[in-house]
């Protein structure tokens, strides 16, 4: 939000008080607070106290990043009972929310354009866009009226510099978020590089991302109400991007997506519209390295829906003997590519904001090795003698041990209810995770030679497919589908369709972005295109059981596409792409896969697939569905109708 618009809001709003610097608040402020706002760069300054005269917090602190500032952060939340300390664990923590604010809330997101085809395509069937939510200028500025003004009274606003990216990277962005929450702070320090180095960046005046953040709970409670321990407001919950205008208003929330603004508004969806500007790609995907038994290493990337398993993959212990996995990030990409013409990515992220249900020594040991210290968790169970639980942690309860859940009640297994919100989070620093790759912070980004889509089909779609080339690769990102999980507000077990990753995180018109990725074939010369396979960790037979062990020996099918890569694999040409040729995909040692099961492709299962991609395609992106992605729909369909 510029600080002119601010004022305009001020002004509107008739809070007199607002729209100048209010003298007694700044005799309030202590001298150590004055010299941080006031040492600022100047257009760091202006951000700050504008947003100072529209929110009127009791304080302004500037955060420095130090361990001492995250110590007595956490000190204070202890003090007011917002966090827990995990003695069996050094330095970990628990948050448990209001249960009213336990994930991203999509119904309340929203892109802010002067026109809604920016943001929207316009479906063509009149109904309303499911590739995300539009506002108008007028309306975001009346909304935000309606919440911002005053919403940080009795409060500390905190100053929180930091960089998306290693700082030094030509390819890291800058952001700024003002927030009132300190679990926000203090999960911003892991997530991001915050504080003293970005700060000293910002001081060379480059462009930042001005994030603005409340929980949306000014102090005191009207009627003598008791601050709670999760203040929020969900009656209000707001998340706008500005993407013209590189801004992120979120008010109401303060739970991960919502109000770390670094991660999902910051490096997804505003950054993706500067990707779109710049000609880069920001992506929901994962980067990993996997070495072969000889030594021959590469990186590929990796973009399946919210909870369908990135952090696994990216964390995961080979099964297949003389492979090594070493990770890069586990959520997000940046990629450019680089005047050779490789494709480089970077992970902006500094930590890994997880799902906890289902991590266990077991499927992601590097996890838990993570997450043993340093760890702010979020709404899990914990037991008695000060440690961690979940659904499926796989570990033990030793005697006399007893257990409550995220809502604070005795909990014991068999419970109709789960111990942990099946949406509960650890949020660790990537540097603790043990096969973080050497390269993960480098500069320029490390060579992704290929990308996978992915997502969770209990039906009919084979583990693994390669794309007959670029074009066909972009239409079968853009027909990911996956089951619903509950990393958003959706109930029950729905296929939902989710173009690359990204239906939840897109800053603009998804016709635009299908574009901007058939457009990396021609923009450039002598361009290597990383090619594009799509997997399935998660079909089903007719019982419900799952076909493939998944986990650790999803580096069979990691090995398989690293022999395509290298012309060593075959592959037979199917109706939806290259799948393994019989024999091809290393099975030693596996007892019971039934490899037929894994790839057949039942033709009237196809026939539907194809059918409900080519629909939602046309209908949700009517006029902006890209002439080459219709021709890959229309031709999927030729091909199963001929099967
Ligand atoms: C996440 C998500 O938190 O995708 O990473 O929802
Ligand atoms: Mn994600």
């Amino acid at each position: 939000m510029s600080p002119a618009r601010i004022l305009r809001w001020c002004r509107h709003l008739a809070h007199p008080r607002l729209s100048v610097w209010p003298s007694s608040r700044q005799a309030h402020w202590t001298a150590n607070q004055q010299e941080g706002v006031g040492a600022l760069p100047g257009h760091v300054r202006e951000f700050v106290e504008s947003s100072a005269r529209l929110c009127a917090p009791q304080d302004i602190h500037v955060c420095t990043g130090s361990e001492h500032e995250a110590q007595s952060m956490l000190g204070l939340m202890e003090a007011q009972s917002q966090v827990v300390r995990l003695p069996r664990h050094q330095n970990c923590w628990l948050a448990c929310t209001d249960p009213r604010d336990v994930a991203r809330v999509e119904s309340r997101t929203v892109i802010v354009t002067d026109s809604q085809r920016d943001t929207v395509p316009t479906p063509s069937d009149g109904t309303a866009s499911k590739l995300g939510n539009w506002m108008s200028p007028q309306v975001f500025e009346r909304e935000m009226g309606l919440r911002f003004p005053g919403c940080m009274k009795g409060r500390t606003m905190y100053v929180v510099p930091f960089s998306m990216g290693p700082v030094s990277s030509p390819l890291a962005r800058f952001g700024v978020q003002l927030t009132d929450s300190p679990y926000v702070v203090a999960s911003m320090r892991i997530m991001t590089r915050m504080g003293h180095d970005s700060l000293e960046a910002l001081g060379t005046g480059i462009e930042f991302v001005k994030c603005l953040h409340s929980v949306g709970s000014p102090l005191p409670l009207p009627d003598g109400l008791s601050p709670s321990t999760w203040p929020c407001n969900p009656e209000k919950t707001l998340i706008a991007h500005l993407p013209d205008q590189r801004e992120i208003l979120s008010f109401g929330s303060g739970y991960g997506g919502n109000s770390l603004l670094g991660k999902k508004c910051f490096a997804l969806r505003i950054a993706s519209r500067m990707a779109k500007d710049e000609g880069w790609l920001a992506e929901h995907m994962l980067i990993l390295a996997i070495t072969n038994p000889a030594g021959r290493k590469r990186y590929v990337a990796a973009a399946f829906p919210s909870a369908c398993g990135k952090t696994n993959l990216a964390m995961m212990k080979p099964l297949l003997p003389g492979w090594k996995v070493g990770c890069v990030g586990d959520d997000i990409a940046w990629m450019r590519f680089d005047s050779e013409g490789r494709l480089r990515a970077i992970n902006p992220e500094n930590g890994f904001f997880g799902v906890a249900p289902g991590t266990s020594w077991k499927t992601n040991p590097n996890a838990m090795e993570t997450i043993s210290r340093n760890t702010i968790f979020t709404n899990v169970g914990r037991t008695s003698d000060g440690g961690v639980y979940w659904e499926g942690i796989d570990t033990p309860i030793p005697p006399g041990v007893t257990l409550t859940s995220w809502t604070g009640s005795p909990w014991t297994p068999g419970d109709a209810e789960p111990c942990a919100h099946p949406n509960s989070r650890f949020c660790t620093p990537a540097s603790q995770c043990p096969i973080m790759d050497p390269e993960w912070e480098s500069p320029q980004g490390v060579p992704i030679d290929a990308i996978i889509f992915g997502g969770r089909r209990p039906e009919g779609v084979p583990l693994v497919y390669e794309a007959f080339n670029w074009p066909h690769g972009i239409f079968i990102g853009s027909a990911m589908r996956s089951e619903s999980t509950a990393a958003a507000e959706h109930k029950g077990r729905v296929i939902l369709h989710d173009p690359f990753a990204m239906r939840p995180f897109l800053g603009y018109n998804l016709g635009h972005y299908l574009q901007h990725w058939l457009n990396m074939e021609t923009e450039g010369s002598g361009r290597h295109l990383p090619r594009i396979f799509h997997v399935n960790w998660f079909r089903k037979d007719r019982e419900g059981s799952y076909l493939w062990p998944g986990f650790g020996d999803n580096c069979r099918v990691l090995d398989w596409i690293c022999r395509r890569l290298d012309g060593e694999a075959d592959a037979l040409e199917t109706p939806v792409g290259y799948v393994p040729a019989p024999g091809s995909l290393d099975l030693s040692g596996l007892q019971g896969v039934q490899a037929e099961a894994l790839f057949s492709l039942p033709k009237a299962f196809w026939e539907h697939e194809a059918a409900q991609i080519r629909e939602y395609l046309t209908v949700q992106l009517g006029p902006d569905l890209p002439p080459a992605i219709l021709w890959e729909a229309e031709n999927l369909q030729r091909r199963v109708a001929e099967m």
